[in-house]
């Protein structure tokens, strides 16, 4: 068409506008032009991470021109834009992935290796952006690319924290240390500081209501701090869209008003806890609970005041009347860490946008999208009144203003019941009273959704039913989660994603994006050179493994084995705990077996990763008296101090009696991999034979990486859970292995706990045997393990006791099956081919379609 240029001729600029680079010896030489420029670097000394610095510069290079006509697009077109509002972003590397989504990952390898270096070194030195805890930060990460390979008009918002996920070293006696994440040290080049786009944020002050027949009200005073941006190019997978992660670095407001501040909040204000930048400081690495700490909120209400501040900017360039915001923006609420854009939002249109109430609370009701994550109580968010009327003081009129607003309409549908207004009020009674986050987050968006089908459902049958008989059952839907199939086969599983291809007869570029064709490989069960290749494969990466545990730790481990894996965060629901008294119960089987019995019996090697929160032994005592009484019996669990940090010391200590026993260690061995990461998951998962997801029935939302080991060719072991249901309805119930209470049992299974309890030796001799050795001392340690080990003779919230024997006869029956490979690698095979479903591609296409409304944008 007809381009306007600014200024200058036109045709010098486009001859010297670059494209992306696609040539070795283009690579070559502007990877060279950044050692010496960039870098400012000698060729002759550049050492592995210097070659890592000029790859990822040129490499970013091409991902800014795409970034930069992808920003031009969307500016120029307009189109209505999805926005994905999360305080956390599990990244993990980025040269890696941005060379595959690019297709250029064999051209780098030629360029690289002419001037003297390994693709493979180089990839190594990246250190991961860890800005996440867990499941809920990687599927952030995902849904990224996910967008901007399905050419989707995706934005994230998220904070640039100085520290991600602590370190975790475990000491000799098996104790988790905590050592900070510098990962900004050697400079990070995939973000782009945007020092220009900046906004400013207010804490504390007074908000004083103008009553002049208007709901607004002024809010000033207190403090100011500058929300600035650092952009992360998000590469789509095979086209040019490129889309942002825009991430916010609080500083200090120059030029500090100091008349500003008040003698109440002085004090406060030269506190380095209080500081500006303090607020970006760190990721928070607790996940399912809530302290209530102020930092935390701060970070919270900094984040979604800069995010929403620049969406309605960008919104403004339209220049479309503020009631059209909905056609053109949706928010989605990644749980609910983000829910004072609600309030937020409320404020910006009545008090600056002098909107009525009426239509300030449709728009805002039309813009958010709530996505929940869990459905476990002590993990929903609540926030103390008097904490946000000191530090928010406007929002929390704004929020009781919706309250009154909503309770008024619940009045009008329900009269009289004021039992359910007590329940469905956003601010819980009690001292302090509290502001119940989920119930703000439902009212204030236009779809709540769960993570997968059991859980959606047990959202709108639990902590939200209420809220479905208010406002009717179609605001409440399902997004079953899904994982980008570049980063969790291509990337990590380069061998088996080339046999696909090769199987398939189609490039990556096409299964990739459209996963369900890995169906095709079914016929292939049959073929016995495609399953030996198969099954040679898995055993390269096994060694891979090895290879990697051998470098890093010193451990050699037996590849012969079955690759038993469980990686994820520790928490007593995830029940690592059942899974270490198993392996202790197979030891004891062992050690009683003859030399004939070993002899049938295949070896197993178990690994273990995954970090505890952090015990703040003091945390959990302050917020102790906020209890509700009568205590129910899962706050004991939860009360116990350190017992996911008694788990891993248990795993640690078994394994080093267990792999030294002569009697069992050519059949058994146990590792604990220290400081699980996205790129250890990378090593980890194509090289299992099983993984286990094994929570108790109703309490993993969903669970991601169950569909990773699947898609590599790795079989499941689980409850009948989270999304380990939806794996068995498509791989078929005969290629999973599944165990334990059904989710309508647990409710009762606890009432028995609580007032019928039995004898652990009556109700599960076999436990009761594995929990006796470890209290005789079997593994050392024996009275630091007695808290851990009464939480399951006592109560046991989690159903150990209850699900222990079927656990057991599940192992052994992996064990039968495993010793027919001919059948296992038919299954294995089977279920790589039936995870099309858990693309990310699916899930997002879904909310784009169903939820936000928006479509696909061709970058040219
Ligand atoms: C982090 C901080 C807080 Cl305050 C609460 C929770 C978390 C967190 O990390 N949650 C989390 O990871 N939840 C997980 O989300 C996954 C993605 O939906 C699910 O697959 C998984 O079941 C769920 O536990």
């Amino acid at each position: 068409g007809k381009e306007k240029w600014p200024r200058g001729e036109e045709k010098v600029w486009k001859e010297c506008m670059r494209d992306v680079d696609t040539e070795v010896s283009s690579i070559t030489k502007s990877f060279v032009n950044h050692v010496q420029t960039s870098l400012a670097r000698q060729p002759y000394n550049l050492d592995n991470l210097g070659a890592y610095q000029a790859a990822a510069l040129s490499v970013r290079d091409n991902l800014l021109v795409n970034w930069n006509e992808t920003a031009l697009q969307y500016t120029r077109k307009a189109p209505k834009r999805a926005y994905y509002l999360s305080l956390e972003f599990l990244m993990g590397r980025t040269l890696d992935n941005a060379l595959l989504n690019l297709g250029l990952k064999d051209q780098y390898s030629q360029g690289v290796k002419k001037l003297g270096f390994s693709m493979e070194d180089i990839l190594d030195q990246e250190r991961d952006a860890a800005l996440g805890n867990g499941g809920l930060g990687r599927l952030a990460a995902c849904y990224l690319d996910s967008s901007a390979s399905q050419e989707l008009p995706v934005w994230g918002y998220g904070l640039r924290y100085k520290y991600g996920i602590f370190q975790q070293l475990i000491s000799p006696a098996g104790e988790q240390l905590e050592a900070p994440d510098p990962w900004l040290d050697n400079q990070n080049p995939w973000e782009l500081p945007r020092l220009d786009v900046a906004y400013e944020v207010r804490f504390y002050g007074h908000a004083d209501r103008l009553n002049d027949g208007t709901p607004r009200a002024v809010w000033a005073g207190g403090q100011e701090v500058l929300a600035v941006a650092y952009d992360v190019m998000i590469p789509g997978c095979y086209t040019k869209t490129t889309n942002n992660l825009r991430l916010w670095e609080s500083k200090p407001k120059r030029g500090f008003d100091l008349n500003s501040f008040n003698a109440g909040n002085y004090e406060g204000a030269v506190e380095s806890s209080n500081s500006a930048a303090a607020i970006t400081s760190v990721l928070y690495p607790n996940d399912h609970t809530s302290f209530g700490k102020e930092l935390r909120l701060k970070q919270q209400y900094f984040w979604t005041a800069a995010s929403l501040a620049d969406i309605l900017r960008r919104f403004k360039n339209i220049g479309k009347p503020i009631t059209e915001f909905p056609d053109y923006v949706a928010i989605q609420l990644n749980d609910t860490h983000p829910t004072l854009a609600i309030p937020e939002l409320m404020r910006i249109l009545i008090d600056e946008e002098d909107q009525p109430w009426a239509t300030a609370w449709q728009i805002v009701t039309n813009t958010f999208f709530y996505t929940n994550h869990t459905v476990l109580p002590e993990a929903l968010e609540k926030w103390p009144v008097p904490l946000l009327e000191h530090l928010l003081p406007r929002h929390l009129q704004i929020i009781y203003d919706i309250n009154l607003l909503f309770l008024q309409s619940v009045e009008k549908k329900f009269p009289g019941d004021r039992d359910r207004l007590a329940r469905m009020s956003l601010i819980e009674e009690g001292f302090p009273k509290q502001v119940r986050m989920a119930y703000l987050a439902c009212i204030g968006s236009r779809k709540v959704n769960g993570v997968a089908e059991l859980h959606s459902d047990l959202v709108k049958t639990t902590i939200l039913k209420d809220f479905v008989e208010f406002e009717g059952i179609s605001k409440f839907g399902n997004v079953t989660n899904g994982i980008t199939p570049r980063r969790w086969l291509d990337q990590c599983n380069p061998e088996l994603s080339a046999l696909i291809s090769t199987t398939l007869k189609v490039d990556k570029a096409v299964w990739l994006k459209e996963l369900t064709r890995l169906e095709e490989l079914l016929p292939k069960t049959e073929d016995e050179a495609f399953r030996k290749e198969w099954a040679a494969i898995k055993q390269r990466n096994k060694e891979r493994l090895a290879h990697h545990v051998q470098t890093t730790l010193g451990l050699t481990i037996n590849t012969k084995a079955m690759f038993d894996v469980q990686i994820k965060r520790l928490h007593e629901y995830k029940r690592q705990t059942l899974n270490i008294l198993g392996v202790i119960h197979r030891y004891l089987t062992l050690k009683n077996m003859t030399a004939e019995e070993k002899k049938k019996v295949n070896p197993r090697v178990v690994f273990f990763a995954g970090k505890a929160a952090p015990a703040y032994y003091i945390a959990k005592l302050v917020s102790a008296p906020s209890l509700p009484l009568p205590l129910p019996l899962y706050f004991i669990a939860w009360l116990t101090p350190f017992g996911t940090h008694q788990t891993i010391r248990l795993i640690v200590n078994v394994a080093r009696i267990i792999n030294e026993d002569p009697d069992t260690k050519d059949l058994l061995s146990l590792y604990f991999l220290p400081d699980y990461s996205v790129s250890l998951a990378e090593v980890l998962i194509p090289a299992s034979d099983i993984s286990q997801h094994i929570s108790t029935a109703g309490t993993e939302a969903s669970g991601t990486s169950n569909m990773k080991f699947c898609l590599n060719g790795g079989l499941l072991l689980g409850t009948v859970d989270g999304a380990n249901i939806e794996i068995a309805e498509e791989v078929g119930e005969s290629n999973v292995f599944f165990f334990g209470h059904l989710t309508p049992a647990v409710e009762d299974l606890r009432y028995q706990h609580t007032y019928h309890p039995i004898p652990i030796e009556e109700k599960c001799p076999a436990l009761a045997n594995v929990l006796n050795q470890v209290s005789a001392g079997l593994f050392g340690d024996a009275d630091v393990y007695e808290p851990l080990l009464n939480t399951i003779r006592q109560g046991d919230h989690y159903l150990l006791s209850d699900d222990f024997d079927s656990y057991i006869a599940a192992l052994a029956m992996v064990d039968e099956a495993y010793l027919d490979q001919t059948e296992w690698v038919k299954k294995s095979i089977r279920t790589t081919a039936k995870m099309g479903k858990f693309s990310s591609d699916r899930a997002i296409n879904e909310y784009a379609e169903s939820y936000w409304n928006i479509e696909a944008q061709r970058i040219a």
